[in-house]
């Protein structure tokens, strides 16, 4: 075994000085005051609060460290299957409190911190997010790895690790303004690893030959080449000592390798540019969420990624000398979306090309291997690469694209023997100028697995975008998996007070590891101390809100009045025009209203919050109306408290942590069998928030498992959505009168130039609706209306939220992957001892 390789006396030298860490507040202390000693040389006379965190950061990754090296080697020694989630976004967020929570070491750390004069949520918030994702799909592949550390899941992420995450949004004027988001200064979590390097090939050319077999070979020759070094982040579980690792590709010049002429003749402008030209691939994070536009560095972005992990992931495989056969039983790989698609077409290049294996025993292995997740089917979001450019950057890989194309479609010809338009509808390849390849058919051709991510996508993946492949290989390669959250961060994190009310009444902190024990909290639903301390914790959240909307935005808002908050990406599906559109219709009531009518209202909060991707014209113009709004509105003396419309700048996820639990009731909205999931839904509904939403994505289930009376339900269904946008372009389109009367008063200038907004009129009025938000409008304000109607009964909205977190233990996380691990990965937990064991 390994360890014998090592004399005894050394190892036993390894031993005595084995670094153990702290285990009580004097030696997180000792570790706090020797890392601002040592490590970043400074002293009590000059430790702000940033070198506070730094310390902090530094004593609690020590801890890490020693777990993530025993799980490694655990897991490599018991040669367990391992499932690697390759995902080009990692939304995760700030760390240093979630390792806290995770490893069990807050509370002796704050009253550590205290004693070293700081306080600790101060310390918490220096930290700043690692950003690397847009939205919902980069989020849940954070909540995936949390889920799968704390189940004890042998699992690795890997991803890229860009210089720059999704931009910082500033509002000028009104308007988004992008500013770059650089957040390498001081990352302790993450460690280089410097010796761990692969090179990547683009461009070049393939030379075909016969071997002394007779058997046709290609080699890929020329080109350039990249290098790919390792940045490995752990990631701990919640309650066990399981530290998993993501790992993050940075691209460097591979030196002196290509472009060498250049080199020998000494000219050094030119290669330090093409060095800052092989560090572009990870430079930045793509800002767009659902929308696919084709850029050569993308793909090579993606291919970069794709090549160093199998390169990794083979490596790894190779050491335990097993055949090649065996690799579908020590290794599952889950494609987050069509992203890494290309892994497919790289494995079965390794397997023939590299290893010699015949096409058909290679791609055996390759299918058994992947499984692939969609999110979306919005024909703007599929991805698409155009034949050209896949040609002339990875010459081999369009050519094996071809063939898994040829016997694909073979395969589909012997079962529907002249039928071409099915030929032509499945094909890989679409036959237009210029021809393209299908990311989406090509992972599914390419997987075991195909799932949607909530029951209704699922469905619908099934009879619009996969429906003839359901013919084609059978109903079972498609399955659903309902997104899930992680509750440690979602509530235990962002919650403290309400995940404390919730622990003295259901036997302690057990929910976080099974949160079906929520439904404990039933048996307590008329015990009217928890009941008030309940209302209580949602009170002090909301004052903790108005206080940053204050220092904020300059706003004041009353936390007395109904908090109602739409926060996630900016995107017509998802309706932020028609829920402004629909605040300046409570604004023109108000307004009609005589004084005392108007005492008779609920008063309300507007909250707004979400990013644009920067060449998203109509995106931006809906920031740039709600931003309109609100300064008419909440200047407006006639309405003072009872209507505040207020965006919140650069939501972002510790954003999040603060606003959800701040809620009364969110908005989710988009047009019905748009949105697949959506997650922030289950995350509002868990700190205690009430919905409105549409039949769509998770609502649905949501709605299952609450029960109807707790949720404000409104809208067309997704199987009419169809034939009435057919019947705006067709038929006459009559627009809603109270949206009408929206329109008109925008386009009197009441809220500023109304130029701009033009578009977002017009979108509606003119160009066929597509988001429906004209059929939609009267359903949305009469619901509205009843939500401020059930607002004012207290103690039945009290009600409602409790019954409605009692009943949300379906939507963890762990939930979720215990399905992916079960259902298609087939992996097993593997505990790993505690280090006192
Ligand atoms: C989201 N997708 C879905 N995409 O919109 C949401 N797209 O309904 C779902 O809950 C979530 O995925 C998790 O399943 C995205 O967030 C992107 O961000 C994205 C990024 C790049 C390209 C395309």
């Amino acid at each position: 075994s390994v360890e014998a390789s090592i004399p005894e006396p050394q190892r036993e030298a390894w031993r005595k000085h084995q670094v153990k860490g702290f285990k009580d507040q004097d030696g997180f202390e000792r570790e706090v005051v020797r890392h601002v000693e040592t490590t970043l040389a400074r002293s009590m006379y000059n430790c702000d609060e940033s070198a506070a965190y730094s310390a902090t950061a530094l004593a609690i990754r020590d801890l890490l460290i020693r777990r993530w090296n025993r799980t490694q080697q655990r897991q490599t020694f018991t040669d367990s299957k391992r499932v690697y989630y390759l995902s080009l976004e990692f939304l995760m967020g700030r760390t240093l409190d979630n390792a806290m929570l995770n490893l069990g070491n807050k509370e002796l750390a704050k009253a550590g911190l205290s004693e070293l004069g700081f306080r600790i949520e101060d310390v918490i918030q220096q930290e700043q997010d690692a950003a690397l994702g847009n939205g919902g799909l980069g989020r849940l592949a954070a909540c995936f790895l949390d889920s799968l550390a704390s189940l004890n899941y042998p699992a690795w992420g890997y991803g890229l690790r860009y210089r720059y995450g999704i931009f910082k949004q500033e509002i000028i004027d009104g308007y988004q303004v992008e500013v770059p988001d650089y957040w390498l200064d001081f990352n302790p979590w993450e460690f280089p690893r410097h010796d761990v390097t692969v090179d990547i090939q683009f461009y070049g050319h393939v030379v075909k030959s016969t071997d002394e077999n007779g058997r046709v070979v290609h080699r890929w020759e020329g080109g350039e080449t990249v290098k790919a070094v390792a940045y490995d982040v752990p990631i701990p579980g919640y309650g066990t000592s399981t530290t998993n690792n993501l790992r993050l590709w940075s691209s460097k010049a591979a030196s002196g390798e290509f472009d060498f002429q250049k080199f020998n003749s000494g000219d050094y402008e030119s290669s330090v540019a093409d060095q800052q030209r092989a560090e572009t691939i990870s430079a930045v994070l793509y800002p767009n969420d659902n929308l696919e536009r084709g850029k050569e560095l993308r793909l090579k972005q993606q291919y970069f990624w794709v090549a160093a992990s199998l390169y990794d992931i083979i490596r790894r495989f190779k050491k335990t000398k097993r055949p090649w056969s065996e690799f579908p039983e020590k290794v599952a790989i889950q494609l987050n979306d069509t992203h890494p698609t290309l892994a497919i077409v790289e494995l079965q290049r390794i397997l023939v090309d590299l290893e010699g294996l015949e096409w058909d025993k290679a791609w055996n292995i390759v299918v058994n291997t992947f499984g692939y997740t969609n999110h979306t089917v919005l024909p703007e979001a599929l991805e698409k690469w155009s034949v050209p450019l896949l040609q002339h950057l990875l010459p081999r890989h369009m050519q094996i694209i071809y063939d898994i194309n040829l016997f694909f479609l073979q395969t589909v010809e012997r079962e529907f023997p002249g039928n071409f338009g099915l030929l032509r509808d499945v094909s890989i390849i679409e036959e237009s100028q210029p021809k393209m390849v299908r990311m989406a058919f090509l992972a599914l051709v390419g997987s075991h697995k195909v799932n949607g991510v909530a029951e209704l996508h699922s469905d619908l993946i099934k009879t619009t975008i996969f429906k003839d492949f359901v013919q084609i290989f059978g109903p079972d390669k498609f399955t659903n998996v309902t997104n899930g959250i992680t509750p440690r961060r979602w509530l235990h994190q962002a919650n403290p007070r309400l995940s404390e009310l919730i622990s003295s009444k259901t036997g302690g902190y057990g929910f976080l590891k099974d949160l079906t024990q929520l439904n404990r909290l039933e048996e307590h639903i008329n015990d009217a101390d928890f009941r008030r301390e309940w209302a209580e914790i949602k009170y002090a959240n909301k004052v903790r809100l108005a206080k940053h909307i204050k220092e904020t935005t300059g706003v004041t808002v009353n936390p007395r009045a109904l908090f109602d908050v739409q926060v996630k990406r900016i995107h017509e599906y998802k309706r932020q025009q028609m829920n402004i559109f629909g605040a300046i219709h409570r604004y023109l009531k108000l307004k009609a209203m005589t004084p005392e009518e108007r005492a008779k209202q609920l008063p309300r909060v507007s909250i707004f919050g979400g990013k644009a991707a920067p060449g998203y014209w109509m995106a931006k113009q809906i920031i740039h109306l709600i931003n309109s709004v609100g300064a008419v509105v909440n200047n407006d003396k006639d309405i003072g408290d009872l209507l505040k419309v207020v965006f919140i700048e650069d939501y972002n996820v510790s954003k999040a942590e603060m606003i959800i639990p701040a809620s009364d009731i969110s908005e989710h909205i988009s047009t019905a069998g748009t949105e697949a999931s959506g997650t922030s839904n289950m995350k509002f509904v868990l700190n205690g928030g009430l919905i409105i939403g549409t039949c769509d994505g998770a609502n649905i289930e949501i709605t299952r498992e609450i029960g109807e009376d707790h949720i404000f339900l409104f809208g067309t269904l997704a199987e009419h959505v169809e034939e009435l946008r057919h019947s705006h372009l067709y038929g006459k389109h009559e627009l809603n009168p109270d949206l009408a009367r929206v329109f008109e008063e925008i386009e009197k200038g009441t809220f500023g130039n109304p130029d701009g907004f033009a578009s977002l009129i017009s979108a509606v009025r003119e160009h066929g609706d597509f988001y429906l938000v004209s059929d939609d409008f009267q359903s949305y304000i009469d619901t509205h209306a009843q939500v401020d109607v059930a607002y004012r009964d207290q103690e039945a909205w009290i009600t409602s939220c409790i019954k409605s977190v009692a009943s949300m233990g379906f939507f963890s996380s762990d939930r979720c992957i215990t399905e992916y691990a079960e259902e298609i990965w087939n992996i097993e937990p593997l505990k790993v001892k505690d280090e006192d064991d």
